[in-house]
């Protein structure tokens, strides 16, 4: 099988635009969707590696350990289903799912749906290797458009799966948009599975995002560097340093450049922008839920919550959802 991708080859001018968007604004911000180049890919390996990101062992823990109790929760609903997955990276965690769906003899296919290209023609050469039973199918794009063509291609039931708290990604006003949403191209028996990190003691939140060794700077800062790649600018990297935050309250967790001084950055041909000395560009959110907070996204935006699924220590929950 060959990768289903989206036709409009325009990734590069909405890049473009998209960028310049957050930069002529006030206050000034960048898309964390876009971090997500090669180099960007590489260097989230490295963080889900560190020591501090506990979220990776967290929902490893769960995906791992507590396999069988998920399938029996998923195929309870009937047998023969798709199992459609929101921004699979290299899809290490669901992997456990998906050899115990198929030890377990379940019908099901696996669309795995990423914006990056190279992320899922990885999946398609390397899956087949280490699960040869699998019937797979790569959907390369948007989510809700990737989602429509899985839902023009089967009319099995659905299980979509938005895992690694992806869902952070989002306040908690465009989660529940996205959610509802996501409702709205889902049916009665369709299931939902999402992960959420929760609120935890604030420290070891904060670390997690504002590593020792700097692997999360470099993070941020290769967004600046893609630009400077992709759309020809001249971004100097040393005049930004990156700022971390967490908020015990709202559970935002947020992530900024600071400009370290007056600085012009031409991008092409087209823009010039103005930095101020200490100037922040918002960069990314990664917001922590309670499980009060998790129940009342769930309600808010038409689902049931049937069940959730805990690592050991706690710190992270894989939130079982119907309509
Ligand atoms: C991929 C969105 C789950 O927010 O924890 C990690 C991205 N950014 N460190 C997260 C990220 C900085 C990550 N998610």
């Amino acid at each position: 099988m060959s990768i289903i991708t989206t036709e409009t080859a325009t990734n590069k001018t909405q890049f473009l635009e998209e960028t310049l968007i957050g930069l002529k604004s006030d206050p000034k911000f960048m898309h964390s969707k876009y971090f997500y180049d090669e180099t960007g890919d590489y260097i989230f390996q490295q963080i889900m590696n560190m020591e501090e990101y506990y979220l990776t062992n967290a929902e490893m823990d769960i995906l791992s350990n507590q396999t069988s109790e998920l399938v029996q929760v998923i195929s309870a609903h009937g047998d023969a289903f798709d199992l459609i997955e929101l921004g699979a990276g290299d899809a290490t965690k669901s992997i456990h799912l998906l050899k115990e769906l198929i030890d377990q003899k379940h019908k099901f296919t696996y669309f795995p749906i990423d914006i990056s290209e190279h992320v899922i023609s990885d999946l398609e050469e390397n899956f087949p290797l280490k699960l040869p039973e699998l019937d797979l199918q790569g959907l390369n794009g948007d989510y809700f458009e990737m989602l429509k063509r899985a839902t023009e291609l089967s009319d099995r039931r659905k299980v979509v799966l938005f895992m690694g708290a992806n869902i952070g990604n989002m306040n908690v006003e465009e989660a529940r948009n996205f959610c509802i949403e996501l409702k709205n191209v889902l049916s009665e028996n369709d299931m939902l599975i999402v992960g959420f990190d929760l609120k935890k003691n604030p420290q070891q939140i904060l670390s997690a995002y504002d590593d020792q060794e700097g692997i999360t700077r470099s993070f941020n800062l290769n967004l600046l560097q893609r630009i400077n790649r992709e759309l020809d600018g001249d971004f100097k990297l040393e005049n930004f340093e990156h700022y971390a935050s967490y908020d015990p309250e709202s559970g935002a967790c947020k992530s900024y450049l600071i400009s370290l001084k007056n600085q012009q950055v031409k991008i092409g041909e087209r823009a010039v922008i103005n930095f101020e000395e200490n100037e922040y560009v918002f960069m990314e959110i990664s917001q922590k839920y309670s499980l009060r907070e998790i129940d009342q996204l769930a309600k808010s935006s038409g689902f049931k919550l049937l069940t959730n699924f805990f690592d050991d220590k706690r710190h992270f929950v894989d939130s079982v959802w119907t309509i």
